[in-house]
């Protein structure tokens, strides 16, 4: 009798700290890894690795290793790549970086599949126990993405993961933000599930709380209503990532409260209509002109507990205007914020942009430059130094983060103070990502000469 085959998921860190191992502070299940376990037969074994809470094993007798790559981690997954094959193991990488920069990644891997896993994964199994594996396996995403699969959340067992389930009603975005990459490898468009598959999901697990890691789950309007209506016999309370157009629909709105909604990530980008429009960020077009007032007006009466997003380095940006976004931010008592860095992802309009200008720094690949550290700027803003752009944005989210921040914004009446359930949520949560600040500002990417394996 032949023997079962073994593969290893992997799930890399970013980098880790001088002095410490792992980066603390509680994390998300990486879903990814689940949908591709739902999606690998039964006779294979499978083990998860999360290299940001674990150490992993690379002498366990692998038959492979399949690694789930982001930008952000592309430095530390090739360097788990090569631990593998030093070992004689086949690496097979997949992932939103892998699929906008085949190129590069093909040199750290026996084996690249791009695009979404669901129909290229079964074949490389296929051809795995073969021996015939392939150097790149493709596949578009489907009309109905992970039609039929479960994600086998069996993996996530006693990892201590946050207790928040993640999942997926749809997958991309319509939209095209500059700088967002989501909208290059989906090609500007959104793909939405069977809801009797999402149903199905959430009944086979126990959690009542769901983090729908989609794009933009108010893409479709109409199916996402579709979507709303099913989950109010559910009694989940969820959370997503929307856009603020939503606010246009009353219907959409209702629904959206009715079926459990806390409150999205929005991406509020910029204060400055000018940097709306450069940065064709049109679902915020007509909002941002009288400078948000009646979309965070209807947030708050549809009691969403919003996490606003700001991007910080556009060409319209000043060292005033960014504290001026963080003002904004404080003094509408988001629950949540985020105060990113503007990042040039690959493939992006962003990025052809400042790479025809010349302002790109790191060589254009900061991701892979020993040098470059997180949340640091990695290209030269137009109205300030790259230092300066790094050391607002980080001023920005000490400010955020502070005790008296935290406290100031506790008592909102409509958001967070509308339940005792969200008044935990925001006492729960506010002190874990002011811990992340400080935890992951400035580490170096991936973990170089430090590699104990
Ligand atoms: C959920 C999410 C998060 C969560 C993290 C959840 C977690 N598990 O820890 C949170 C909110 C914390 C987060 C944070 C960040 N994120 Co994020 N995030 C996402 C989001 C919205 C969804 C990911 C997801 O759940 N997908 C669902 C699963 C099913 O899809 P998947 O992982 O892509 O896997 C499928 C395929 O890609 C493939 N696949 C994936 N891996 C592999 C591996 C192998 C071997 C194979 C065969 C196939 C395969 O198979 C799967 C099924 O088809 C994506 C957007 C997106 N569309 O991907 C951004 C995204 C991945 N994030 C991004 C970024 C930049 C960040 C941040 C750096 C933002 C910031 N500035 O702080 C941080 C840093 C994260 C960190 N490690 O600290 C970027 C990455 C850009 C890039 N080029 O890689 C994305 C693409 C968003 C965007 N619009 O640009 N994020
Ligand atoms: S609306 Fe959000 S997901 Fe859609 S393209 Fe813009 S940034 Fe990306």
């Amino acid at each position: 009798m032949s023997r079962r085959l073994k593969i290893a998921l992997i799930y890399p860190n970013i980098g880790r700290k001088e002095h410490s191992m792992f980066l603390d502070g509680a994390k998300m299940e990486p879903l990814g890894l689940a949908v591709l376990a739902g999606l690998t037969p039964k006779d294979i074994e499978l083990v998860m690795f999360d290299d940001r809470l674990e150490q992993i094993p690379y002498d366990a007798g692998f038959d492979l290793a399949a690694i789930s790559v982001q930008i952000f981690t592309a430095r530390r997954s090739y360097e788990i790549s090569e631990e593998f094959r030093k070992r004689g193991v086949p690496v097979a990488l997949g992932g939103v970086h892998v699929t906008l920069v085949p190129e590069e990644a093909e040199q750290y891997a026996d084996t690249l599949i791009l695009g979404d896993a669901e129909h290229s994964w079964p074949v490389l199994i296929e051809d795995l126990k073969k021996g015939t594996l392939q150097k790149r396996y493709m596949c578009r995403p489907s009309e109905h993405p992970q039609n039929g699969v479960l994600p086998r959340r069996e993996i996530f067992k006693n990892k201590r993961y946050l207790p928040i389930s993640l999942m997926q009603f749809s997958r991309g975005c319509p939209n095209k933000c500059s700088f967002c990459a989501s909208s290059v490898y989906f090609d500007k468009h959104h793909y939405t599930r069977e809801i009797s598959g999402v149903v199905e999901e959430i009944k086979a697990q126990k959690r009542k709380l769901i983090f729908f890691t989609d794009d933009n789950i108010v893409a479709d309007k109409e199916a996402a209503k579709e979507l709303f209506k099913a989950l109010i016999p559910l009694k989940i309370r969820w959370v997503s990532q929307a856009s603020m157009d939503m606010l246009e629909d009353e219907e959409l709105m209702k629904l959206l409260v009715k079926s459990g909604c806390l409150g999205n990530v929005i991406g509020f980008e910029s204060i400055a209509s000018g940097g709306i429009s450069n940065m064709q960020k049109s679902t915020n077009a007509h909002f941002v002109s009288d400078g948000y007032k009646y979309a965070i007006k209807e947030l708050r009466r549809y009691g969403q507990q919003t996490w606003a997003a700001f991007t910080l380095g556009h060409d319209s940006d000043t060292a005033e205007s960014i504290k001026q976004t963080c003002r904004f931010a404080l003094d509408n008592k988001f629950t949540f914020a985020a105060f990113n860095i503007l990042n040039p992802y690959p493939g992006t309009e962003l990025y052809k942009k400042l790479e025809a200008e010349n302002r790109l720094l790191y060589d254009g690949k900061w991701w892979l430059h020993p040098q470059y550290r997180f949340n640091y700027a990695s290209f030269m803003p137009k109205n300030m130094s790259p230092e300066e752009l790094t050391e607002l944005s980080f001023w920005c989210r000490r400010m955020w983060s502070s005790s008296a921040s935290i406290i100031k914004r506790a008592f909102e009446p409509q958001t967070n103070m509308r339940t005792p359930y969200r008044f935990f949520t925001y006492l729960a949560y506010n002190p874990l990502f002011r811990r992340e600040v400080y935890n992951k500002q400035g580490i170096l990417f991936g973990y170089g000469e430090g590699e104990k394996s």
